[in-house]
């Protein structure tokens, strides 16, 4: 089953939105196979965001992510990696559709609440970067049945 890597932002954790966007995702159908709320390094930011390393927003990106806590997750389901996306609404909150997070709950482009990855690529890279395989869970959905 797909899985993609999605995580709450520094601004996202400071308004209250963790449990509106975990719901989001939960109501949907996917499944929460790992979550955790930390404090990502500076060394961790730059790897993550390595694909942006030439943009002239790198540096402000890499002290925004690292600038307070953040909720990170990895969720499961069919095509999850861009029903998710999808769900994220578009990188610039001006330009996200409302019923988006984004286009709901974001309003500048450097603070858009929720990063999601954009490939089955970065999403296996990410997972890698960001968890350890102990706390991955595999359990089994019983409700998964009127879902699939
Ligand atoms: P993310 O990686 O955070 O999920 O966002 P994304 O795929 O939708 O967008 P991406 O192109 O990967 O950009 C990563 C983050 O960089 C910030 N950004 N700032 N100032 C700017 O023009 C600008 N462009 C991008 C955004 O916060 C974006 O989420
Ligand atoms: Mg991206």
């Amino acid at each position: 089953m797909e899985r993609t890597f999605l995580m709450v932002k520094p601004d996202g954790v400071q308004r209250n939105l963790i449990g509106e966007i975990v719901s989001r995702f939960e109501k949907k159908g996917f499944q929460l196979v790992g979550g955790k709320l930390m404090s990502i390094s500076k060394e961790l930011a730059e790897e993550h965001y390595g694909e942006h390393k030439e943009r002239p927003f790198f540096g402000e990106l890499v002290d925004f992510i690292t600038s307070g806590p953040v909720f990170a997750m990895v969720w499961e389901g069919e095509n999850v990696i861009a029903t998710a996306r999808q769900m994220m609404g578009s990188t610039n909150p001006k330009d996200a559709a409302p019923g988006t997070i984004r286009g709901d709950f974001g309003i500048t482009v450097g603070k858009n609440v929720i990063h999601g990855s954009d490939s089955p690529a970065s999403a296996e890279r990410e997972i890698g970067l960001f968890f350890k395989e102990e706390e991955k869970v595999e359990y089994k959905k019983l409700m998964n049945e009127w879902i699939n």
